[in-house]
């Protein structure tokens, strides 16, 4: 059986959740990261030198790396579903994953550490300012893409829309100021109904 390792309140973790819920896949999970440690451990090292979660072993195919993991249970799984069978499709969804890395990561990790994992006084809000006023910026261009279509990769929902999903779940829950996308609300709104979403990534964070 598939096995993950990872703690659930970690934004990489709940992607590859995420994706198993979607495409029906049973697996083994251990906690692992921060206070649960082992991914500290000789033995997880051997295994993911980065000593990050989530990581997985799919009968003896151990991978890191959270985009590469669910494009991998995508295809396994989900292929032409959660991931387009069309090269020019799953293409499409590869690219906002990787904006995911490239951009909208950098620009939250700062807000959520702040507003979530720091104590008040030792906050420093100038970066979290700068931080959100830039990601407002990055979103406005997904709300502008989201104006001509139904989700990112196109008019179905696929493993592009994930990671940047994840985000959109923290940009709705911190208390910053948000100005109006209402293509990306409508987008959110319909992915994070999915019940696969409610069950591994919307609660409270932490
Ligand atoms: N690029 C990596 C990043 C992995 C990462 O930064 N994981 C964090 C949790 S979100 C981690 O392992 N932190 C150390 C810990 O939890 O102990 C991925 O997407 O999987």
């Amino acid at each position: 059986m598939l096995k993950i390792w990872g703690r659930t309140n970690s934004i990489n973790v709940q992607k590859v959740l995420w994706c198993c819920a979607e495409a029906g896949v049973q697996y083994e999970r251990v906690d692992a990261g921060m206070q649960f440690g082992v991914n500290n451990t000789p033995e997880y090292k051997g295994m993911n030198p980065t000593g990050l979660v989530p990581m997985i072993n799919d009968d003896g195919f151990v991978l890191w790396e959270s985009h590469a993991i669910v494009r991998y249970l995508a295809r396994k799984h989900g292929m032409g579903t959660l991931c387009p069978s069309d090269p020019k499709m799953a293409a499409d969804a590869d690219r906002w994953m990787e904006w995911y890395s490239t951009t909208l990561w950098n620009l939250m990790k700062p807000i959520f550490w702040n507003l979530v994992r720091t104590p008040v006084e030792k906050r420093n809000m100038a970066e979290v300012e700068d931080c959100r006023g830039k990601l407002a910026a990055s979103l406005a261009m997904a709300d502008a893409h989201l104006a001509k279509h139904a989700y990112l990769a196109g008019e179905q929902f696929t493993m592009g829309d994930i990671p940047t999903a994840v985000i959109g779940h923290r940009w709705f829950s911190l208390p910053i100021e948000r100005p109006a996308l209402p293509n990306f609300e409508r987008w959110y709104k319909s992915v994070s109904a999915r019940p696969a979403f409610q069950k591994h990534c919307a609660g409270s964070l932490t």
